[in-house]
């Protein structure tokens, strides 16, 4: 899944792609690099960022969708928003993207129903402003336990509005309301996100997380522009666990490496059956 961010302010790409003619050849440049799904955002989710309005996301968001749909991309609309979702939808969106899991709107779970949409429930727990003042986890079973019970939760709101079981993807929100400790929980942990049943999409791309792992020696962390490389790395590691959807911001470099885990695969079997 490609990122096309039509936002001024997104921690990583804020601002590159404001305009719906650059975010539409954007979205078109991930495609070429082999994008399955080209995931369109009009509000930026960083920590601290205040929302824009409803007019405003939609008039960030449709145009793209309405181009990059036309030319037969598989489009997921990034929004909490059920006006939004509604007209993403009706743009030509197929999935809708939903950083709350329906917690921020609960509208747009009918939303998603009437359409018959793929959902992402993604675990969050606080709009961006405020995330981190919930970044605690100290139940029992600790973050991992948490994320997949709140998650349950989701999935249950979904289907009581009759979003379809086969049509729900969970994803474990990495980052929102979680500190570095906690995304490194979850990711070595997926197997109980996997738990619930549903495939699972995990964004990981160049999150301040990595940016902390690679700190220089005096413990500034590495920029956005320096996080690519371990994005890649995870993308290899993500896809050996199963998982359903990477969403990355660089889809030349993960696709390149799943390429290159898929021949390894393929020699494998190939080589078991030799022998
Ligand atoms: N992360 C961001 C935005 N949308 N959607 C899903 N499903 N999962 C994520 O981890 C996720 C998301 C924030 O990253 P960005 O500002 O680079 O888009």
């Amino acid at each position: 899944m490609g990122v096309v961010n039509v936002t001024p302010d997104s921690f990583s790409d804020g601002g590159l792609y404001a305009d719906a003619e650059s975010a539409i050849a954007h979205g078109r440049a991930l495609l070429a690099d082999g994008a399955d799904i080209l995931d369109v955002g009009g509000e930026s989710t960083r920590p601290g960022a205040t929302r824009p309005l409803v007019e405003e996301e939609l008039g960030r968001v449709v145009p793209v969708i309405t181009a990059l749909a036309a030319s037969g991309a598989t489009v997921s609309v990034d929004t909490m928003r059920h006006e939004v979702a509604t007209a993403a939808l009706e743009a030509g969106a197929a999935i809708v993207n939903d950083v709350s899991g329906g917690l921020a709107d609960p509208a747009i779970l009918r939303v998603v129903a009437e359409h018959e949409a793929t959902y992402v429930a993604m675990h969050w727990r606080a709009h961006a402003q405020h995330m981190s003042e919930f970044a605690t986890y100290d139940n029992p079973g600790g973050v991992v336990r948490a994320v997949r019970d709140e998650l349950a939760q989701r999935i249950e709101a979904a289907l009581a509005a009759g979003v379809a079981a086969e049509r729900l993807v969970v994803d474990p929100g990495l980052g929102f309301a979680k500190r570095a400790e906690h995304n490194w929980q979850l990711l070595s942990h997926l197997g109980s996100i996997k738990e619930l049943g549903h495939p699972v999409l995990v964004g990981a791309g160049r999150k301040s997380f990595l940016g902390t792992l690679l700190a220089d020696a005096d413990g500034t962390p590495r920029p956005v522009t320096g996080r690519e490389d371990a994005t890649t790395a995870l993308s290899v590691l993500l896809a050996q666990e199963g998982v359903w959807g990477i969403r990355v911001h660089d889809v030349r470099s993960t696709r390149d490496a799943l390429r290159v885990l898929d021949a390894l695969e393929t020699a494998r079997e190939e080589g078991a059956h030799d022998g």
